[in-house]
Order: C-alpha cells, then structure tokens, then sequence
C-alpha cells in the first residue's frame, strides 16, 4: 500500500475589509459603530506615530534599540480591543498596540527599550511584559491558561509570537497541551514573512502555519493581518471559545514587515524591495481610511488634526521618558546572585 502524499490543506485567509476600503460582509453589532471605527482608526495612528517617534530616538542616541511595528499594527491593536480586562495578555515584541490598549504607558515602553527593565513592570496585573526570547512565551502562555482552567474562571490566555518562533520547539510543546488539555489559549502568530533575515520559505515547508494546529488537535485559522475588522471578527470567536471551554485556537495573521527586523538591523541587504513596494499597497492603514473616506467622507484636514493631537500626545510621553532617571548600570551585577561570583565581581571592579 502506498502511502498517500500529504494533501493540499485549505485554510482560505479570512477577509472583511479588502485593500479598497471596501467591506466584504456584515460586521458584527460592535464592528459596525462608526465610533468604534474612529476609535480604532485613532489608535493604529497612535501606534504608527509612536514607532515612527521611537525609531527617532533611538536614531539620535536616546533610545537602546527598538522593535518597530510597522505595517504590523492591525494584528495587535485588534488584540487589545477584544481582550477582556480579565484575560491574560503574554504578547511579544511587537505587541505596542496592544500593551498600550491594556494600559502600558508610552513612556514604560520607551523605558524598555531605553535599557531599563522597570519600564516591563508597567502592565495590568493579569498580563506578562513583552517576551524578547523567541516563543518561550507560549508555554508560559499555556501555563497561564492550565491555572484559569483549574480555576473554573471565564477568562481566555491570549499569547503572540512571529512566524519564526512556530519553528520552536516550545510552541508545538505549548500548542500540544493546549491541545490535549482542551486549554482555553489563543495563539495569535504575527506571519509578517520575516525572521530577521530569514524568509518565511526558508522556515517551513509548510504551506500555512495555521494548519501546525491540526498535529495539535485545536482549531487553526488564517487571516489578513492587515485587515483590522477581520482580526477583530476571528478574535471574538477564538477568545469565546476559549473562556466557554470550547477549547485553544491558532490564529495565522498574514502580513508584511514593512520595516527593519530592528533598528539594529538593514532590510534592505537581504529583502527584495519589489516585495516590499507591493506589500506597502496592502497595510492596514490605507484601506481603513478609504473606509472612512468612501462610509464617512474623512477628509485630508481630520487626518491632519488628528495626526497633529496624537503628535502632542505621544510628546508629552517622550518628555517624561527623557527625564527618567538614568539606570545605575551597577544594577546589572547587584540582583542576580546573593554573592557575587569572582569573575563578575571582578568586571563589576573594572
Ligand atoms: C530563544 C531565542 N533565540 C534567538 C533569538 C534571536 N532572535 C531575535 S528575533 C528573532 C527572529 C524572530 O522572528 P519571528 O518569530 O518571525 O518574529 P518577528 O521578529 O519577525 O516578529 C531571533 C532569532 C531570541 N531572541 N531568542
Ligand atoms: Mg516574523
């Protein structure tokens, strides 16, 4: 008997709001407030106006390094819009959109990457800081999730993570208790093709990373990232079935880095710019306003006020970030061992 090559799975990428601006099918009662689209459309302008300012601190020596999110910002404000107070964020890097949503302070997150760890402590109670070890998040996240399943409690763990940390062996070993568990864990990966240098076809052979879910016996979904009311759709399901008991899903939110892996790194040495041009078309900010403009006539001076009130906005965060104390790089040497080990204690003298 011969056996059978792998078949051709089908996991069509869920859209809403096509890069037209147009809407492809009913949003639910929440999605379809016109408020609620100016609230969502305000803060994915905060996040892209915050990166871009943050990138230009760390240019002019002020800031570490920094993880932009660029291109990105759909996935992660869409997480934070449907997370309840309740649940349990453990996101990642590129989760800006997100912590802010939950309460981080712009100025915590500059903080972090300013080189200060006190600036991952300014998260609600619930959540985790943002995980810069690849994937190891995920069996935290699982972790998080067994504990609210013993508790009988209502509450969904939502972890994130890169198309390159679903090659870690800790998310397939998360993705598996999830699984047999019957967890109530929502795993979104951000498939934004890149893992710094590595494209997402030289990471897997597999045609989807939403179909790593069926090894693990949970439910997986793939969706446009840059699609913002497609995220929030496939969300609310997924976060409902987990706090009903319904069980885990892996959620593939297909996008685009539109900016360098860091800002310690160059794209432009290793990633073809045709590709990049094109996938500059598709990001989620464009077509959500075409929305406005084409459903509320959004006109070229509201962007230009809001821009310029999210400006003053993101400046008075950067003002209070700057005059932070700086760090005693002491610290470094002061909190992790009871007593010192020689060498250590040797460079601490230096
Ligand atoms: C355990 C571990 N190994 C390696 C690294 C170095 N590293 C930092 S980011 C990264 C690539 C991650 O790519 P992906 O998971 O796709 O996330 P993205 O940065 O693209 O959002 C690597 C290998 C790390 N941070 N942690
Ligand atoms: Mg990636």
């Amino acid at each position: 008997m011969a056996i059978a090559h792998t078949q051709t799975l089908d996991y069509p990428i869920h859209q809403v709001l096509n890069p037209q601006g147009e809407l492809l099918g009913s949003l639910s009662s929440t999605l379809q407030q016109t408020e609620f689209w100016l609230k969502a459309y305000t803060h994915l302008w905060r996040t892209r106006l915050f990166d871009q300012r943050a990138i230009a601190l760390q240019r002019t020596g002020q800031l570490g390094t920094y993880a932009s999110c660029l291109g990105q910002e759909a996935i992660s404000a869409a997480i934070g819009f449907s997370l309840q107070q309740n649940d349990v964020f453990i996101p990642y890097y590129r989760d800006q959109a997100a912590q802010l949503l939950r309460g981080t302070q712009m100025r915590s997150i500059l903080q972090f990457w300013g080189g200060d760890e006190w600036g991952s402590f300014d998260a609600p109670d619930y959540d985790f800081p943002a995980c810069i070890p690849i994937a190891t998040q995920i069996t935290h996240a699982a972790g998080v999730a067994t504990a609210l399943k013993l508790k009988h409690q209502a509450q969904a763990a939502l972890s994130t993570c890169g198309d390159g940390a679903s090659s870690r062996g800790d998310f397939y070993e998360a993705l598996n208790l999830a699984g047999v568990w019957h967890l109530p864990l929502v795993v979104v990966i951000n498939n934004n093709q890149w893992a710094i240098s590595v494209p997402l076809s030289q990471q897997t052979a597999c045609e989807t990373l939403a179909q790593k879910a069926i090894a693990a016996g949970i439910l997986g979904v793939r969706v446009d990232g840059n699609d913002f009311f497609a995220m929030m759709m496939v969300l609310d399901e997924a976060l409902e079935r987990a706090r009903s008991s319904k069980g885990a899903t892996l959620i593939e939110a297909v996008t685009y880095r539109l900016c360098d892996h860091t800002t310690a790194d160059d794209m432009s040495r290793y990633a073809n710019a045709k590709e990049k041009e094109q996938a500059q078309h598709l990001e989620p900010l464009i077509r959500f306003r075409k929305l406005l403009e084409q459903q509320m006539r959004w006109t070229n001076e509201q962007q230009h006020t809001l821009e310029q009130e999210l400006r003053q906005e993101i400046e008075l965060e950067v003002q209070a970030y700057l005059s932070l104390e700086p760090v005693n790089p002491d610290d470094m040497f002061n909190y992790l061992y009871s007593e010192l080990p020689k060498d250590l204690a040797q460079q601490r003298g230096v």
